[in-house]
């Protein structure tokens, strides 16, 4: 099994960090924007989206970075990542597409919108607060393939930004989700910003 990846962005992030943290047997190949390797005939098989992360498992070639969550979590039942009850399975999905539908959408406008209103994030901040008030340490109770998908947002240089102060427990969540292993081993270092000239 191969994962195409971008590490720096949630999407990709959080493909790659659940394959970290579970130590799965998952090739990882970063691929080079610079030479537009996406826009390749051969990425173009994979992904005619021309976008990461996309995963080759022999004759599948998925992309859709949530697709790729539950599809691991599926082959790699170790993980106890993904409910299989229908009931839970439904649970899952439902923060899966509001990850995609609604919690992405909305960071992508502020991301680029000249006034940064981080308040306009608060009413989809409290629903996460809702789930997350009742003392769960994870946001379906046990660590799951949704806690990846939702922390790789909040965790981004915008997410940090957000306000939080009337979700204590989205907070917490999300420092516990970030010290897990897999988010600590895609942590990308950025070069030390170049020291300003004296004078
Ligand atoms: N909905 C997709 C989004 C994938 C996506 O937009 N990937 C971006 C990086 S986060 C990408 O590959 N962009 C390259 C491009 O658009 O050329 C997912 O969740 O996987």
């Amino acid at each position: 099994m191969l994962l195409y990846t971008f590490t720096i962005t949630p999407n990709n992030r959080k493909a790659e960090a659940f394959v970290k943290h579970f130590d799965l047997p998952v090739d990882i190949h970063h691929v080079s924007f610079k030479d537009r390797e996406t826009q390749s005939p051969e990425f173009l098989v994979i992904n005619p989206m021309a976008k990461v992360p996309a995963l080759v498992d022999d004759e599948l070639k998925l992309w859709e970075s949530n697709a790729i969550l539950t599809y691991l979590a599926t082959v790699f039942p170790q993980t106890h990542a993904l409910p299989m009850d229908p009931k839970g399975r439904a649970d899952a999905d439902r923060w899966l597409h509001w990850q995609s539908c609604h919690l992405m959408p909305a960071m992508g406008a502020l991301k680029q919108s000249d006034e940064k209103d981080l308040d306009s994030l608060t009413p989809l901040l409290k629903i996460l607060e809702g789930q997350l008030a009742d003392g769960r340490d994870y946001i379906l109770g046990e660590l799951s393939v949704v806690d990846f998908a939702i922390a790789a947002y909040l965790i981004t240089k915008l997410g940090r930004k957000l306000d939080y102060s009337a979700c204590p427990h989205v907070l917490a969540w999300r420092d516990r989700v970030e010290g897990l292993k897999g988010f600590v081993e895609t942590q990308v270092k950025m070069p030390p910003a170049p020291a300003q000239a004296a004078g």
